[in-house]
């Protein structure tokens, strides 16, 4: 079942803000992030806002769970595969902001291309973790590229996160897939499966480990590193050389949402420079959609990295992606390592 954090304003509402009414709001960011949403958002507009924290994978789980009664109003962040499976099932709901011109072009692709049932908030490249301490330490070579993870020097020392729950981890399923194509991606990922030691179930848990020391190198979004570094912890990234996708974060309505005039206030809030900001301030260094929002230093550089031409459309939709799940579970995930 899921739970609702209320956040309340204990602070003075803005001098013209009433109490107006509350949003239910799935985020699927990191918690500092989601947090700070809540506080900034109910204390500048009076709108009581419940949140629930969930990656993509399990927010869109519990979205078809209840579908036939609605208790989510928006759905906040998380990769954009799973907002478009959930825009292709009839989850949500069409909106055409008047803010997509101010978007980038990738934001609002993923717009039209879901018939505007859902729009791009952010972006990150998908790249692999380390952690400096440990890989000097057990004298590692710092991998550059994908094939560089499947020396037997890193056999049990590499985190990935489960594609079956984690929307990060069928980014790298649908990466793969991509660069070498479907038949050579699950020869490497049975050979890649030999050195992992875990597949978590969130795909921001791989770099949480390597940070801390409990892992080596994890395979994440490299924008989930700066933060951790900021906190202290020996952790850096690298995006291999020979190519990477990238996710588009994403945010929908829900079709059926209770406080639907409430979701497109947030909705519009959300796509705001300012709102877009907040997440540097929270220590999370994605790309922000919006044009005009200041692009923090720590931001990946996107021109420096070779990116893979991503089919969004095709890897998102829901027959795809579930049978390149179903084929990971069968030919890789239920191989002795
Ligand atoms: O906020 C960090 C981030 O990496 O987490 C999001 C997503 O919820 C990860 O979900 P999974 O656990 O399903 O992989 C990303 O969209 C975001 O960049």
């Amino acid at each position: 079942m899921m739970k609702f954090i209320p956040f309340v304003a204990v602070a003075c509402f803005a001098a013209s803000a009433q109490a107006q009414g509350q949003v239910n709001v799935i985020c699927s960011v990191q918690a500092e992030w989601c947090n700070m949403i809540g506080t900034v958002y109910t204390r500048t507009t009076g709108t009581k806002i419940n949140i629930a924290m969930k990656g993509s994978g399990e927010a869109l789980a519990q979205l078809i769970a209840e579908r036939d009664n609605p208790k989510t109003d928006i759905w906040f962040g998380g990769t954009g595969d799973p907002h478009l499976q959930a825009a292709e099932q009839n989850l949500t709901l069409e909106y055409k902001s008047p803010s997509l011109p101010q978007l980038h072009g990738w934001a609002q692709q993923q717009a039209s291309q879901s018939q505007f049932k859902t729009v791009g908030i952010y972006s990150g490249p998908l790249g692999f973790g380390y952690n400096t301490e440990l890989i000097a330490k057990k004298k590692l070579a710092i991998p550059k590229t994908w094939n560089d993870l499947l020396v037997p020097a890193l056999k049990g020392e590499i985190q990935v996160a489960n594609p079956a729950s984690s929307g990060t981890a069928y980014t790298m399923v649908a990466t793969l897939v991509q660069l070498m194509g479907e038949d050579k991606a699950f020869e490497y990922m049975k050979q890649l499966h030999k050195n992992i030691s875990q597949y978590t179930r969130s795909g921001t848990g791989p770099i949480k480990a390597a940070a801390r020391g409990e892992t080596t190198v994890s395979i994440s979004f490299v924008h989930d590193a700066p933060g951790e570094k900021l906190n202290g912890f020996p952790v850096e990234t690298v995006t291999p050389a020979d190519g990477t996708g990238a996710e588009i974060g994403s945010m929908s309505i829900i079709k059926g949402a209770r406080n639907l005039d409430a979701a497109k206030k947030f909705y519009e809030w959300a796509l705001t420079p300012s709102a877009q900001e907040m997440a540097a301030a929270a220590k999370q260094f994605q790309l922000p959609s919006n044009k005009a929002a200041k692009v923090d230093r720590n931001v990946p550089d996107f021109k420096k990295i070779k990116f893979i031409n991503y089919d969004y459309a095709k890897y998102g939709a829901s027959a795809e992606r579930k049978r390149l799940i179903a084929k990971w579970e069968k030919e890789v995930n239920s191989l002795p390592r």
